[in-house]
């Protein structure tokens, strides 16, 4: 397998679609909703992921792909090389800001990510890291991350999971949000996992992630020393729907530790 051909190609088409998104903004956006209404879908998420799977299968026919959008292949393993894709991550800010959403892409080999990507393309910022090799922000080396203490950490959490819900004690995420120096949302997984690689942020949680959302910015993350889990501090799931945390070495210890119960 020839990675950086595979890395370059990978590079331009994602730099193909950022240009795609951008020019969809003179057309009338049609948006739907898929599990519940504040679940947003459009015309251009499935479009865009459309423009991908074509591409790749027909340039990399051996290799698989998972959208999230579903247009790509039935994956029930992590065997052979899987793209796994978020054509727009951070839809609802795609509808409402148009600003504030990423194209989010990893490419993994038997379950191993190789080369990640996250494109913020309204800020035309490109993250990228390839295995063994560090990760980018645009042309910059992102250096290794440092441990920072909570007291001065800033956390990205969507209030939803710091309001009363279902999945997690209220208390300690509570007392989480007293300690650290401050929150943020950004309404776009793929975005706070960039932040976290670049340093912008210390930390960023969810409840509910799907593979597509985590692929690309965990290959980024860890080429930093970023740690990443779901929140009983496992492997995160690339198969399945999960939990996420990723976080600076230390904070991630010290957030599931103290801060984390899941009901
Ligand atoms: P999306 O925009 O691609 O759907 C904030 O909502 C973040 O959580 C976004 O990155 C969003 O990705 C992701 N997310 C994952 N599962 C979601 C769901 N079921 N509903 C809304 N957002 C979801
Ligand atoms: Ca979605
Ligand atoms: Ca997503
Ligand atoms: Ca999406």
């Amino acid at each position: 397998m020839n990675w950086g051909t595979i890395d370059k190609y990978a590079k331009s088409l994602i730099k193909e679609a950022g240009h795609k998104i951008r020019v969809s903004f003179f057309n009338t956006i049609d948006v739907d909703t898929k599990a519940d209404a504040n679940d947003l879908v459009t015309n251009i998420d499935k479009a865009i992921e459309q423009f991908f799977i074509s591409r790749i299968q027909s340039d990399f026919p051996n290799h698989f792909v998972l959208g999230e959008e579903g247009f790509g292949d039935d994956i029930r393993s992590l065997d052979g090389v899987i793209w796994l894709l978020d054509p727009i991550d951070g839809t609802m800010n795609f509808v409402h800001q148009k600003r504030n959403f990423a194209i989010s892409l990893g490419i993994y080999c038997d379950g191993v990510g190789m080369l990640g990507y996250i494109y913020d393309v309204m800020n035309d910022d490109f993250y990228h890291a390839a295995k063994g090799e560090g990760a980018y922000y645009n042309d910059e080396k992102l250096p290794m991350l440092e441990v920072t203490p909570l007291s001065e950490a800033i956390i990205g959490v969507n209030a939803s999971w710091v309001a009363p819900n279902r999945r997690i004690e209220n208390e300690p995420i509570a007392d989480m949000v007293h300690k650290c120096r401050g929150t943020r949302s950004y309404g776009s997984a793929a975005m706070e996992l960039a932040y976290v690689s670049s340093g912008r942020i210390d930390a960023y949680l969810s409840l509910r992630l799907s593979p597509w959302d985590i692929a690309g910015g965990m290959v980024i993350a860890e080429e930093v020393g970023a740690i990443g889990t779901n929140l009983k501090g496992e492997k995160p799931n690339l198969l399945n729907q999960d939990t996420f945390i990723v976080a600076r070495p230390g904070l991630h210890d010290e957030i599931l530790r103290n801060h984390i119960r899941l009901k």
